[in-house]
């Protein structure tokens, strides 16, 4: 059977009469919804690199298209990914081919950019149609949420006509490293509560979920060579929070699923201290002198392993060996921090041991700042959590090349109280209202070529589950979105804290419980 296809002229007449038509419809729109034509006003969140404003409007309709020049299986799933979002906002449903009543369409696009990076993206909006190129479908994916975002700001679209300003969009990430940690030890956070937060980084033009997978009140990841380890180490978790772990399809699942929305997971073990629940389940790894008992409460720095036993580095093998395995990522973290139940002499020979085996598993060793005490690699990256106790150290790195990670404790950690009213969180490394979680850059502690990007951890000591996870992660987990993505030239508080202000669109239709900072005038 033959299908219908329009002959161009008749294809070409519906054409023209249906941008007489839509010419009426924008003209008219243009001042009747509540959307700002100046696209340079829109409360993107990263702040895009560069934006051109020609104040006119792209409207959405039942007879949109979206299209691809380059029908590879990324760039299909990318297409569909986009068309579930729109219907989810919008409820408009947009056609995959070419019909005789299109009205605009929206072309995504694979050629190389003047940018080189993988995540780069320019939209060029018109009124009857969106491009959007990009050098991968990285950057495609990384564009498309700037466009979701142009629709979901339109929260009172009481008139239902969803239009997004025209103009032009050039942007890339400042750092190619951008991620937030979850603590999933001392409080389990569970599959459902990880997947909507993975969508919740995809949005912000996060790349990256680091999984702290174990620590002494804790172990939560299937290790099938060491059945153990889940079988009493998952037991518990800090008082009497319900224990947890991820089998190993689970936690592929959880790769699938972040792998799906561009982002890379990052496992970590710690290891040599925060080992007290991997020690109960197998006495021969402990290197203290006490017998390792279940822990419940939230010291750190007293367990350690035996650094000088031949099972521990056996059992070390194992594990980044499974994990190694289950994980595309190029990293492993090992943790590494506040060993301090095991003697430096001890600490220096394990670590690099432990970044042999690493190696063996090709993947890159990441390390909390501890790490600099030892001479590992300078392909191994250091996470900065105490710049200032590591002047020295930080020093001596910069200078060798070695690359860091960005996530100094008084101004990205999640687990930082707001201000003496907030009933979460820990004050140790002093207060963290939203403005000072913004207003800080990494280029403060080291020059751009050593960093790799930023880390915002969520430490769980304090939080019993998704409520409190939510209300320390928002919204200052997008104000490290921005400084992770946005040029440094771009940002200002002052500014920002008018886009962050209109982020409750998104917060509300997401039922995410922020913390409503009385710094921002939330609409
Ligand atoms: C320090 S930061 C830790 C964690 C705690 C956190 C609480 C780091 C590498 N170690 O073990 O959970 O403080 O804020």
């Amino acid at each position: 059977m033959k299908k219908y296809k329009p002959i161009y002229s008749h294809y070409l007449l519906i054409f023209f009469f249906g941008l007489i038509l839509s010419v009426l419809v924008s003209a008219q729109s243009k001042n009747n919804h509540a959307v700002d034509s100046d696209l340079t006003q829109a409360a993107i969140i990263p702040k895009p690199t560069k934006i051109i404003a020609t104040h006119d409007f792209f409207e959405l309709s039942d007879f949109t298209v979206i299209m691809v020049n380059n029908k590879d299986s990324a760039m299909v799933e990318i297409r569909n990914y986009l068309a579930n979002e729109i219907k989810a906002t919008t409820n408009i449903q947009p056609y995959f081919e070419l019909n005789n009543m299109i009205y605009s369409h929206i072309t995504l696009k694979i050629q190389p950019l003047d940018n080189p990076s993988p995540e780069a993206y320019e939209l060029s909006i018109k009124p009857f149609h969106i491009t959007l190129t990009a050098n991968k479908p990285e950057g495609a994916f990384r564009g498309i949420q700037t466009l979701r975002q142009l629709l979901i700001l339109q929260k009172d679209n009481t008139k239902n006509q969803w239009v997004i300003p025209s103009g032009k969009i050039i942007d890339a990430p400042e750092y190619p490293y951008r991620a937030n940690m979850l603590d999933v030890s001392r409080a389990f956070i569970d599959m459902d509560y990880v997947k909507r937060h993975i969508r919740f980084l995809a949005y912000y033009k996060f790349n990256t979920l680091h999984l702290h997978l174990s620590d002494d009140q804790g172990w939560r990841i299937e290790i099938k060579s060491w059945p153990k380890l889940t079988e009493i180490g998952s037991k518990t978790a800090v008082d009497d929070r319900p224990g947890g772990f991820y089998t190993q399809e689970q936690y592929k699942e959880i790769v699938a699923y972040a792998a799906a929305h561009y982002i890379t997971i990052v496992p970590e073990i710690d290891m040599p201290g925060h080992t007290n629940a991997a020690s109960v389940a197998y006495p021969e790894l402990n290197g203290t002198k006490e017998k390792a008992k279940l822990y419940t409460g939230t010291k750190v720095g007293f367990s350690t392993f035996n650094t000088h036993s031949p099972t521990v580095y056996r059992f070390i093998n194992d594990v980044i060996n499974e994990i190694s395995d289950m994980t595309p990522g190029p990293y492993m973290h090992i943790g590494g921090d506040e060993a301090k139940a095991t003697k430096l002499n001890d600490y220096i020979p394990f670590i690099n041991k432990v970044e042999k085996i690493v190696h063996e598993h090709n993947k890159t060793l990441i390390g909390w700042d501890e790490i600099l005490e030892t001479d590992v690699d300078t392909t191994s990256i250091a996470q900065v959590w105490r710049p200032e106790h590591i002047t020295k150290n930080l020093k001596l790195a910069i200078k060798k090349g070695t690359k860091f990670i960005l996530s100094p404790a008084d101004r990205a950690y999640l687990d930082m109280k707001y201000d003496s009213l907030t009933t979460l969180g820990y004050t140790w490394a002093g207060y963290i209202s939203v403005k000072k979680g913004y207003n800080w850059d990494p280029t403060d502690y080291a020059p751009k070529q050593n960093i790799l990007g930023i880390d915002c951890p969520l430490w769980t000591e304090t939080t019993t589950g998704p409520n409190d996870f939510d209300y320390l992660i928002f919204p200052r987990l997008l104000g490290y979105a921005e400084i992770g993505w946005s040029k440094k030239e771009n940002r200002n508080w002052d500014e920002y804290k008018n886009r962050l202000a209109k982020q409750t669109a998104y917060f509300e239709q997401n039922n995410i419980n922020y913390y409503p900072s009385p710094l921002i005038d939330w609409e």
